[in-house]
């Protein structure tokens, strides 16, 4: 726009323009890009436009009837009744694909209330949209940020809610935005935080000198990230906020540059980055009395200090969005952006092609020696959802207490958890479990204290449940019945909803004869689990390594949360040799690492 005008808490590096060759590594940079996947037709993409163009209707009349019931006699208030969607997250940026949800937010007068949101919008959803178009509808209204979940034709959106406390209606301008810092007078923490997934969106796409650049730029180091399995802010990485600050911030630095030149100069910036100075995209606005969530400022608030690598978002009240990134993902973020520069590098001068800085992690084939999964179990998939999404989000407070342990080099968690489901005949083992505890003797010399060489190809889930009476079975399907075991769960399946067990086959194979005769009616125990994995990197020294204190101190904090539900819930914590690892976790032609073979003395 105004090319006098500099953006960002700095000049510039340079405002070179790009030559053809920079040119020609961006269009390969699209081209990889678009193989990989990670771009959606125009005719998905025009379908998200027609669904958000329903939910503004929707919205509209939503508010409607919130002030009908509100002042039934004040036509005006309802004549002049309106609410308004924004959006946010990956749609929002234009960095959305083709699994990716709509994140989309529902502005509404001060009168209208969190309440009338739940108990009115989910069925005038139903109402008003195409028949059978809204699926998979989950309010939660209990969460610190009041959302609706569902499927609309297929996309599925993320609807958050936020009542504006300084307007009585609604402006009816179409260029109305959020960006007024105002319209936080008289919220509460949660509120502003939901305003501020748009506000901060529309921010960052307002602070970067060039949208396209930025946009293309980001693509990549979202799938970069993603690839290499740092990517995630609940489990201690930066997440796709903290992605763009740094990309917008590159940006900045580089106002004329193509995106190919973007990505290269994001790796070296960022590589050299003089942490913990924080990454700014403007300068941060402290004066202001407008709400009480405090604004970011590690000379006032000590745990602000404590950030090791801050990346602060530029709408007021600024946030650090990467307080969760800890030592042992810091220097795995430094590991991959070290790569990062190698290779960008190299395919800047033509000797390499994009692939090869999208290629996969290498965390279960050749990441570590030693892992610890953490399990959660459920008795069923609604508790399951809520006590593992529990879990998974403490996962990282055990991380901090694997780092702090003296013969831990490095605790570095995996960014997603493994959910499956598994199909049980019997309890009878779940006391050994919850009692036995042997699972967290390691010894980096010696065999895993569990380590069990005959189901290598099993996943080796010891489920922590306790069977009540009146549990209602679960549906009957053929149990897979595997040599004699002590632990409880037969047979393993992904969750996935379309997958449904299979009866094993009847070959000529004796042994899956007999499978296929076991009764169908046999009574059945489901259990959810989710598996997190933390790999562990040993100081040299390490002799042997106890971690039962980090382990119950981690037991104690998630089971004492009233989430936790004792007749329902389980939590096992699990030590794994990278040859014990589950076969699931590996995607084909990957090489599951292999028992090393012992040496005669
Ligand atoms: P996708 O393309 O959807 O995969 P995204 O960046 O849009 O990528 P999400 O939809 O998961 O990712 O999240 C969008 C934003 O919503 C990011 C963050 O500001 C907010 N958000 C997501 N999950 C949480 C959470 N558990 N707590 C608080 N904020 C969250
Ligand atoms: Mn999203
Ligand atoms: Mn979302």
């Amino acid at each position: 726009s105004n090319p006098e005008h500099t953006l960002g808490v700095t000049p510039p590096i340079s405002t070179a323009l790009p030559t053809d060759a920079e040119k020609r590594q961006t269009e390969a940079l699209l081209k990889e890009l678009r193989a990989q996947g990670t771009f959606e037709s125009q005719a998905e993409t025009d379908k998200r436009w027609a669904v958000l163009a329903d939910l503004q209707r929707i919205t509209d009349e939503f508010v409607k009837r919130a002030a009908q019931e509100k002042e039934p006699h004040n036509s005006i208030l309802i004549r002049d009744a309106r609410g308004r969607i924004f959006t946010y997250g990956s749609f929002r940026l234009g960095v959305y694909g083709p699994g990716s949800d709509i994140d989309t937010l529902v502005v509404v007068p001060k009168y209208v209330t969190v309440k009338q949101y739940f108990d009115i919008f989910p069925d005038l959803l139903v109402e008003m949209a195409p028949p059978g178009a809204i699926t998979d509808l989950t309010p939660v209204p209990e969460a610190f940020v009041p959302i609706i979940k569902f499927e609309y034709s297929g996309i599925s959106i993320d609807l958050i809610f936020c009542s504006i406390q300084s307007l009585r209606q609604l402006p009816d301008d179409k260029d109305w935005n959020l960006n007024s810092n105002n319209l936080l007078r008289g919220l509460s923490e949660n509120e502003v935080r939901s305003l501020n997934g748009t506000r901060v969106t529309d921010e960052i796409l307002a602070l970067v000198p060039e949208e396209k650049t930025f946009k293309l730029a980001l693509r990549a180091i979202k799938l970069w990230a993603q690839r290499r399995a740092i990517y995630a802010n609940i489990m201690g990485y930066p997440g796709g906020v903290a992605w763009a600050m740094l990309v917008a911030r590159v940006c900045q630095l580089y106002p004329k540059a193509t995106s190919a030149v973007i990505v290269r100069k994001f790796f070296t910036i960022m590589l050299n980055w003089p942490w913990p100075l924080p990454v700014l995209l403007k300068n941060i606005e402290y004066n202001q009395s407008i709400t009480r969530v405090a604004v970011w400022n590690p000379k006032i608030y000590p745990s602000d200090r404590n950030h090791k690598m801050p990346i602060i978002t530029p709408s007021y009240p600024s946030m650090c969005a990467t307080h969760n990134v800890g030592r042992s993902s810091m220097a795995v973020i430094q590991q991959e952006l070290e790569r990062g520069v190698q290779i960008s590098e190299e395919i800047m001068l033509g000797k390499r092609p994009w692939k090869d800085l999208f290629e996969k992690h290498t965390f279960f084939t050749n990441g570590f020696k030693f892992y610890l999964t953490v399990i959660s179990s459920g008795r069923t998939k609604e508790a399951q959802n809520t006590w593992s999404g529990f879990v998974e989000s403490r996962v990282r407070v055990l991380v901090q207490k694997l780092e702090l342990h003296p013969s831990i080099a490095l605790a570095r968690p995996f960014n997603k958890g493994y959910d499956r489901v598994h199909r049980c005949k019997t309890d009878a083992q779940v006391e050994e479990i919850q009692t036995g505890n042997l699972a967290y003797m390691v010894k980096p010399t010696d065999t895993a204290a569990n380590g069990n060489s005959k189901s290598e190809s099993k996943v080796e889930v010891k489920a922590e449940i306790k069977t009540e009476d009146g549990v209602a079975p679960g549906p009957a399907v053929p149990v897979v019945k595997e040599e004699p075991t002590d632990v409880v769960h037969l047979g393993t399946v992904p969750l996935k909803p379309e997958e449904k067990p299979v009866k094993p086959e009847a070959n000529d194979d004796d042994e899956k004869v007999k499978l296929a005769d076991i009764p169908e009616k046999e009574p059945e125990i489901e259990i959810y689990t989710t598996n997190h994995y933390i790999g562990l990197q040993l100081v040299e020294k390490a002799k042997s390594l106890d971690l039962s204190r980090e382990v119950d101190d981690f037991k104690a904090m998630c089971t004492s949360n009233d989430i936790f539900k004792a007749e329902l819930m389980g939590l096992t914590i699990q030590h794994v040799r990278n040859f014990d690892l589950p076969d699931d976790v590996f995607e084909p032609g990957e090489t599951k690492p292999v028992r090393p073979v012992k040496k005669k003395k």
